[in-house]
């Protein structure tokens, strides 16, 4: 009886919290010295997302790799159920993005712009994101 009372709590304890199971895997490649991402890496993960922080003094080749134009280069990049999300995009639309299903490679916001998530402090304009498309040229996705 003691026993089988001991295996029950064990199960229980080893069962992951539903909010955990759910969360979306998000895998994002940082420059080590910079602090904004670690930021928006914990906003992710405040909006349900399970963030892989990978560290690299090499963003340049990735930024290749996943075929980010210049112009729309921000500090760090991520990958998300097969999306390139490029910098600070806020949570929301990444959401937007995976629950449409867009025909596009990716999302983006340029440079880092204070107001975004990961950059504290208020906007001075309203800021776009940007698509990445292989097709067309970036298109404004969101303003926020
Ligand atoms: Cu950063």
């Amino acid at each position: 009886m003691q026993r089988r009372k001991f295996l029950l709590t064990a199960l229980a304890l080893a069962a992951p919290l539903p909010a955990m199971a759910a969360a979306i895997p998000v895998k994002l490649y940082k420059n080590p010295n910079c602090y904004c991402c670690d930021l928006y890496a914990k906003h992710l993960e405040e909006n349900g997302f399970k963030v892989e922080l990978i560290n690299t003094t090499d963003m340049a080749s990735i930024k290749q790799r996943y075929n980010v134009p210049e112009k729309l280069e921000g500090c760090h990049t991520a990958l998300v159920e097969g999306y390139v999300v490029e910098a600070l995009v806020p949570a929301q639309f990444v959401q937007r993005m995976l629950k449409e299903h867009r025909a596009i490679r990716g999302i983006a916001l340029p440079g880092m712009p204070v107001g975004a998530p990961g950059m504290p402090g208020a906007k001075s304009r309203p800021l776009n994101v940007y698509t990445l498309d292989s097709s067309s040229p970036p298109q404004v996705f969101a303003s926020f």
